[in-house]
């Protein structure tokens, strides 16, 4: 099933940042596996002048989702922190549009589209299909592929682009399938007619 990019198509990183990676207070195991993945879509998308669109969790110091204020998760991911940067080595374009969430204290927000413009940035955009990969699937890629289709989105889910934090074991293959039956087309490199050497569809 070939694949073949369009205007109107964006792609969008959810939340490759250091603390969800190897070494993070919140390290994702293989997370680090999402870099290079990604990095052959965003050449993909440079190359066809897609827009790509970048998630952060972005949290204030004392976010209810930490344990110190009584949530699941270490603390992570502080505004402005090393922890919060993007990985260093992907390798997003100057022009990405960077989306911050999870910025209200009292509230967790694992989508992108959660208490941001990222619906309206897209619509303004003209985008209709995003392609959509990062960490982790269980959380912050399942929530956002879910508002993403909630919103009239189609959805590629970049299977070969995500990693799960797995709490239990299944999760990240249940947030797979539950992503599926939502209206996600699971995509791979392979099933792209393009490939990152290509040059731009003729206009
Ligand atoms: C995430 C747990 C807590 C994620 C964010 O990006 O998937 N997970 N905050
Ligand atoms: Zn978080």
């Amino acid at each position: 099933m070939a694949i073949t990019l369009r205007p109107g198509d964006a792609l969008l990183a959810v939340d490759v940042q250091n603390d969800f990676l190897p070494g993070g207070t919140l390290a994702v195991g293989g997370g680090d596996a999402v870099i290079p993945a990604l990095n052959r879509y965003l050449d993909l998308a440079t190359k066809l002048r897609l827009p790509v669109y970048a998630s952060r969790d972005w949290h204030p110091r004392e976010h209810c989702s930490f344990a110190a204020q009584g949530g699941a998760w270490p603390q992570h991911c502080v505004a402005g922190s090393p922890g919060a940067q993007f990985a260093p080595g992907l390798k997003l374009p100057p022009e990405a549009i960077v989306i911050d969430k999870g910025v209200d204290s009292q509230r967790e927000a694992y989508s992108a589209f959660e208490g941001t413009e990222l619906a309206a940035l897209l619509r303004r955009a003209g985008v209709r299909r995003l392609l959509i990969g990062g960490l982790a699937t269980d959380y912050c890629v399942l929530n956002t592929v879910r508002d993403a289709l909630a919103n009239g989105f189609e959805v590629l889910l970049l299977c070969d682009a995500i990693k799960a934090v797995n709490v239990n074991p299944e999760d990240g293959a249940h947030a797979e399938r539950e992503m599926q039956r939502l209206g996600a087309q699971p995509v791979t490199a392979a099933d792209f007619d393009h490939e990152p050497s290509d040059q731009p569809a003729a206009h």
